[in-house]
């Protein structure tokens, strides 16, 4: 077992479409654990580390412009190889290769309204969890059915 961390982050239009709670249980049903949870408003020095390694590409302007436009709800998850498995559960970046079963494939229609962020590496939850948590907001918590996942 390699428990890990990691984080999420339901995009701006989310919550107006009323679907966190469909994203949200996929995530319980896999038999992970949401350890921490919040809607905030990203402000804009928050959103350009966050995005730093997209500096100069062609989309980067409007990836800020769009993940600083609403509300969104970001998500700390853990469990057992975590990062990967919500890599997974969320599906590829392009919508066109998200298989539908996956949040992507089928929810967004358009790639730079792919509705969901999630860690690619451990490197990058630990540097995405330290952004938007403190360590007090996050709550490890064991419901005693480990055994039957
Ligand atoms: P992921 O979120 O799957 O890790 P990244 O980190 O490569 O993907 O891209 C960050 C965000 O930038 C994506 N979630 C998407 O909103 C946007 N994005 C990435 N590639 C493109 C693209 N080719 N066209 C438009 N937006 C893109």
């Amino acid at each position: 077992m390699a428990i890990q961390r990691t984080f999420a982050m339901l995009k701006p239009g989310v919550l107006q479409r009323r679907i966190i709670g469909d994203v949200l249980s996929r995530f319980e049903r896999k038999g992970l654990n949401i350890i921490g949870l919040k809607v905030m408003v990203i402000p804009p020095l928050l959103a350009t580390t966050h995005y730093a390694e997209h500096k100069g590409k062609s989309f980067y302007n409007d990836l800020i412009e769009y993940i600083t436009s609403g509300a969104v709800v970001a998500i700390a998850v853990e469990g057992d190889e975590a990062i990967q498995l919500v890599r997974r559960l969320c599906g590829p970046t392009a919508v066109c290769e998200s298989l539908p079963g996956t949040i992507r494939g089928d929810y967004c229609l358009h790639t730079n309204h792919n509705i969901i962020h999630s860690s690619d590496s451990p490197e990058s939850a630990a540097r995405e969890l330290r952004l938007f948590f403190q360590p007090n907001e996050m709550v490890p918590w064991q419901d005693g059915n480990e055994q039957w996942m």
